[in-house]
């Protein structure tokens, strides 16, 4: 049986693992509620997966999250899903030819179903989401198809009746080459607490240069997960202070300041907890824009973190176009840890 929390949610919990020993525990049926695959589909074609090539020596990865064993599945409009009444799982993958659709269009439609899904189920909050468009950067008749993205999406939430500023889930959004608009999510029925990063301009804030509506996201998200753990979930962070983007160019410079707004909102995150989340204690994805600076990238976390921290030994690190042009890496991440958040 599992042990309950006085709130009467089973807790959640999250593994990462190497793609082996999540396919051993899905074939021993100890995996079902869901996980978020990194790999091409060829590594992964049992498990919902982020379309991106791994540089990271350790090969396919998989964070395996666990709910209760009473897990319902099932599909809204576009969403699949799976739930134990508590927490939920969704996905979404949208391919544009078959549609025959733009972007904006689309992302309104999975996230209005996506928001349909949550009101079926009772998990009413969102904590995570994940986004991954095909040719972020490229042009979708005019406008940036990233932009198109930011349209659709804000535009779902204010239909919706959902938080599309202060308030919005914890997210991030990266290009993959190839492929269909893929949406990961995880909700809850309890709202998390959005946690802002006081180096930079919330993006829900950023001024009209960067796209007619703005991206729909905190930059971390903090929730109580049962069993007397917290979570911390943070949003792709980059390499932009206030809102503008700073080392133009240079890798090393950027991952630097990436891990310093990483640093600034993770002590944002602890000013509203019991306990004390760690920039060297993290699950971390390293998205990368081009595969020959993949070991710069990883120098600088090690110079930084040291090789034995947790974040350099189980970060996975993805080939991935970030959603401005000039930003070169981007890196999210959550985190678990005994606690609560602060009354
Ligand atoms: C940034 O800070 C970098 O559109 O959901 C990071 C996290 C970024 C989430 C999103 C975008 C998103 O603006 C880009």
């Amino acid at each position: 049986m599992t042990a309950r929390d006085p709130l009467g949610a089973p807790p959640l919990r999250v593994e990462r693992l190497s793609l082996p020993d999540s396919l051993a525990l899905a074939a021993d049926g100890r995996s079902p509620f869901g996980a978020l695959g990194y790999g091409t589909p060829d590594d992964l074609a049992w498990m919902p997966t982020v379309n991106a090539r791994v540089l990271s020596q350790a090969g396919a990865m998989a964070d395996v999250w666990h709910a209760s064993e009473h897990i319902e599945s099932g599909t809204t409009g576009v969403v699949r899903w799976r739930c134990d009444g508590h927490w939920m799982l969704g996905a979404i993958d949208l391919d544009e030819a078959v549609e025959k659709e733009g972007l904006a269009v689309l992302a309104q439609r999975a996230y209005h179903d996506l928001f349909e899904a949550l009101a079926q189920t009772g998990c009413a909050h969102l904590l995570r989401v994940w986004n991954y468009l095909p040719q972020i950067n490229g042009d979708g008749g005019g406008m940036e198809r990233y932009r198109q993205f930011n349209l659709g999406r804000q535009q779902a939430f204010i239909d919706a009746g959902q938080a599309a500023f202060e308030g919005a889930p914890a997210a991030c959004a990266l290009g993959i080459r190839q492929g269909a608009l893929c949406i990961r999510f995880l909700a809850g029925r309890v709202a998390p607490l959005p946690v802002e990063n006081p180096r930079q301009v919330s993006a829900y804030r950023y001024p009209p240069t960067y796209g007619p509506r703005s991206p729909t996201f905190s930059r971390a998200a903090l929730a109580e997960i049962g069993g007397g753990d917290v979570a911390l979930f943070i949003s792709g962070t980059a390499s932009i202070v206030g809102h503008e983007t700073v080392h133009i160019g240079d890798v090393r410079t950027q991952t630097q300041e990436t891990l310093r707004n990483l640093a600034a909102v993770i002590e944002a995150a602890n000013a509203r907890a019991t306990t004390r989340f760690d920039l060297s204690r993290l699950d971390c994805v390293v998205y990368v824009r081009h595969v020959d600076q993949a070991p710069m990238v990883r120098q600088v976390l090690e110079e930084t973190l040291g090789a034995a921290s947790h974040t350099v030994s189980h970060a996975v690190y993805l080939e991935a176009d970030i959603c401005r042009q000039d930003l070169l890496v981007e890196i999210e991440a959550h985190a678990v840890t005994d606690g609560a958040l602060r009354p």
